[in-house]
């Protein structure tokens, strides 16, 4: 894979930032944008726009093809079943949201567990923590060895018969872990739970099947891959989804309205009340388009070595901590340096030009199990390079020499 050859179609990453060329190296909160995803949205803007599933006129039609085909495309990028398993939403903090007030409340009771992590994003968290509250059911957390992977034992030992819905993150946004979800899955359906998984940080980089995962939900974002903010998706088992009541009401979603009831349309589009965000949904199938161009092995190969490259250089500065596993399977690394604030760290590395995170990254939970405030994180995608992570490891050089 040619990422510096893959960097010149990001329009985004060639300018500077306080004089100096742009190190992004802030994938995990937003991908930046392909032209080929660009030139997507501005061709159905300018040819196709339209609202879907009503307008008997040409562009009408278009745009329901452009919307529907997207879903198609999802679909495949998933190896979901079916296109009508792919639910569109604004992202995955909206499709576990979906999961939770849907699924959950008619499936989960007093004394029933609801099984999640600490290593869980808010958006995989406070639903669930709600869900509890509501329900009256248990909220258990899988115990998580000192380096933050999760052990099987642990897994068998949380999940009983009386868990309902385990719900777990493929990949963590902060400590850069892959969790064993097929084997999780495996134990869940074994104690008559189902499975929800939270993709946000695994569908951009790694290739995903979901059958054979043999997940009931998964949900992720689009915007961290390539495509738009605003449009994401939740997969679903059919015979799942099919027993769902909708959250929202209104138009696009019903059969046929009467005065005192009303009754859904089939599976997707029951859950998608309202005008959706077609533009999204094509510039998602345009992202998708690129990414399957690349290949997903060969992104997630790319990442790896990037990883564990960093791992390598940045283990050099003294007096910095990583957090997460020694070796990497996919490019996100959380690191504070001394005692520096890592808000200080992204302050000063922003004045070279390099963009990192820092702050809880949506984990409170997490930064307390870390006994850290806050962290700095520098994540990767394509179209970064060793060079980029060359300039992270002078500018961290330069903080310290800052600090010191
Ligand atoms: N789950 C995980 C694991 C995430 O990393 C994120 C976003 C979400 C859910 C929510 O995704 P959204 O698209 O619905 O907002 N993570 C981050 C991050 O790490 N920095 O900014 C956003």
């Amino acid at each position: 894979m040619n990422s510096k050859a893959l960097k010149e179609q990001f329009p985004i990453l060639n300018q500077e930032i306080n004089g100096h060329p742009l190190v992004y190296l802030d994938n995990a909160a937003t991908s930046q944008k392909p032209k080929a995803v660009i030139d997507a949205v501005k061709q159905y803007y300018e040819w196709e726009n339209s609202n879907v599933h009503r307008g008997v006129h040409t562009l009408g039609s278009r745009a329901t093809e452009a919307y529907e085909g997207a879903r198609e495309k999802v679909a495949r990028f998933l190896h979901a079943e079916d296109a009508s398993q792919i639910i569109f939403t604004r992202g995955t903090t909206t499709a576990l949201n979906l999961v939770a007030s849907s699924y959950g409340p008619a499936h989960v009771g007093i004394g029933d567990e609801i099984v999640i992590t600490e290593m869980e994003h808010h958006s995989n968290l406070i639903p669930w923590q709600q869900l509890a509250i509501r329900t009256g059911a248990t909220l258990k957390y899988i115990p998580m060895q000192p380096d933050g992977h999760i052990e099987l034992a642990d897994v068998e030992a949380t999940i009983t018969p009386k868990t309902k819905i385990v719900a777990i993150n493929y990949v963590s946004n902060v400590l850069g872990v892959v969790n064993p979800v097929k084997e999780i899955a495996a134990i869940a359906h074994r104690n008559g739970g189902i499975i929800v998984i939270d993709g946000a940080q695994s569908t951009p980089h790694m290739k995903i099947d979901v059958q054979e995962l043999d997940c009931d939900f998964y949900a992720f974002s689009g915007h961290k891959m390539c495509a738009p903010t605003g449009i994401g998706a939740l997969y679903g088992k059919k015979e799942l989804l099919e027993g769902m009541e909708p959250i929202e009401f209104g138009g696009e979603m019903i059969n046929d309205v009467g005065l005192y009831e009303s009754t859904w349309k089939e599976l997707p589009w029951k859950f998608e009340g309202g005008t959706p965000i077609i533009a999204g949904a094509v510039g998602l199938g345009a992202a998708i388009d690129f990414l399957e161009g690349i290949g997903m092995e060969a992104v997630a190969e790319h990442e790896r070595k990037l990883a564990n490259y960093a791992m390598e250089r940045l283990a050099g500065i003294e007096g910095l901590t990583l957090y997460g596993p020694k070796k990497r399977e996919v490019g996100l690394i959380t690191f504070n340096l001394e005692d520096v604030h890592p808000h200080d760290v992204a302050t000063v590395l922003d004045s070279y030009g390099i963009a990192v995170r820092a702050g809880h990254h949506c984990c409170q939970p997490l930064m307390r199990w870390l006994k850290a405030t806050a962290t700095a994180r520098a994540s990767f995608y394509l179209y970064n390079t060793e060079e980029d992570i060359d300039r992270l490891v002078d500018g961290l050089i330069q903080t310290k020499e800052y600090f010191g």
